[in-house]
Order: C-alpha cells, then structure tokens, then sequence
C-alpha cells in the first residue's frame, strides 16, 4: 500500500492499492477495468487471427476480435482514502509468463467468471489460492447465459464458504464498482482474521 500527505493544508493523500482483475478467456475483464477506470484505461489488446482457431474458445464471445496479450490498467478512486488501480490479466493460457509481474504488491484480486465456461476461472483461483491473496468471484452476467445463483457457482467452483460470490454486469460501471467495494472488504476481513 503507499499513502502519505499532500502539499501543506489539503490533508493526506488516499491509500493507493494494488487490485487484479482476473478470471478465464473473455471473461469480461478488460471490459470491467474500462467500465469503472476514471482515467483512459491502458489496453494491450490484439486482434485475434485466425492462428488462433482451435486454440482459443471463443463460444459465446463468437464477436469478439481482439484479446489482451499483456495487461489492462485503471483507476478509481473510492473515496477521499482509497484509490484503486487495476491491472487486468490476459486470459489465454499462453500468456501466463506475465501474471507473476503483474501480481507483485496486489492486495486482491476479482475472479471474473463466465457461467457458459466456469471452468476457465480454475487456473486464476488456483493461482490466488496458492499465493495466499485474497480473491473473490464476480459472475459477469451475459445476455443469454443461464442464471445461476452465487450459492450454486461457489459449490461448482469448490471454493471456501469465506470467499464472497457475486453477480455482476461488467459494462456498467456501478455494477464492477461493487464488485471492487466487496474486494476490498474481504480482503480487509482476511486481513483481520490472519492477524
Ligand atoms: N453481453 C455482455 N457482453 C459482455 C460483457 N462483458 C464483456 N462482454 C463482451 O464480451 C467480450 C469479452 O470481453 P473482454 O472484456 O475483452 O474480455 P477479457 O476477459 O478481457 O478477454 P481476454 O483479455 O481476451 O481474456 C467482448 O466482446 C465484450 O463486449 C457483459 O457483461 N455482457
Ligand atoms: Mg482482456
């Protein structure tokens, strides 16, 4: 975390935190960290060809064109206290080598996932877990996907009954920012407990 002060009389300046936005191929993250971000988020997002075909699972995302091949970065502040900043995660596979880079200081992450492919979010939850950082799961809620209750994707994905669950809609920016408000809660529960 880094915080300080400002110049003389206008208080101390906001927490800045860490937070990743992570989940499987076409999840929705790079729309999310767009959604909230209050700066022009940094995309580095690539067309997908035709090289791709049989590599990447593109059902029920059949019109998207481009994927992330190294990072999102956002911003939004919270409050007077608490600014986050975002990095969203590239979702193929082969794109793993910079996740480690990208997790460096991060206090939580958003398992981002799609009901359609729910195995896709394992490797990210894998991940979390086996570094001890505190994650929750935001369902991103597509047109045309079944809905499920959260209860029914925690028992799918076997997760802790501690990680929080939730619905969201990763295009509307009230939607992905509750999804961070309840990042942050957990994380500072988690925190709470492991002290
Ligand atoms: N209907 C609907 N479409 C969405 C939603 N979120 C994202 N999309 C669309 O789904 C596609 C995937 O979105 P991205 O935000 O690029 O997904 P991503 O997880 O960043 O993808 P990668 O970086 O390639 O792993 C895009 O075409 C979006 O327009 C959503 O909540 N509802
Ligand atoms: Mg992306």
């Amino acid at each position: 975390m880094v915080s300080g002060h400002s110049e003389a009389g206008q208080g101390p300046l906001p927490t800045a935190v860490k937070i990743l936005v992570a989940g499987g191929f076409g999840a929705g993250k790079t729309t999310l960290v767009g959604a909230v971000s209050e700066i022009r988020p940094l995309r580095t997002e690539e067309t997908i060809t035709e090289e791709s075909t049989g590599i990447d699972d593109l059902s029920g995302v059949e019109r998207k064109s481009t994927t992330t091949v190294a990072m999102d970065f956002g911003r939004i502040t919270i409050n007077s206290e608490l600014v986050l900043y975002l990095f969203g995660t590239p979702g193929q596979d082969r794109f793993w080598f910079v996740w480690d880079e990208l997790a460096l200081g991060a206090i939580g992450a958003v398992v981002l996932a799609d009901t359609r492919r729910l195995p896709d979010c394992f490797p990210s939850i894998d991940y979390f877990e086996r570094r001890n950082t505190p994650f929750i799961v935001a369902v991103n809620c597509f047109d045309g996907a079944a809905r499920h209750d959260p209860d029914e994707v925690r028992a799918a994905l076997d997760i802790d009954a501690s990680v929080p669950v939730m619905l969201c809609d990763a295009r509307r920016k009230e939607s992905s920012k509750e999804v961070l408000i309840a990042l942050i809660q957990h994380v500072v529960e988690s925190e709470a407990v492991s002290v």
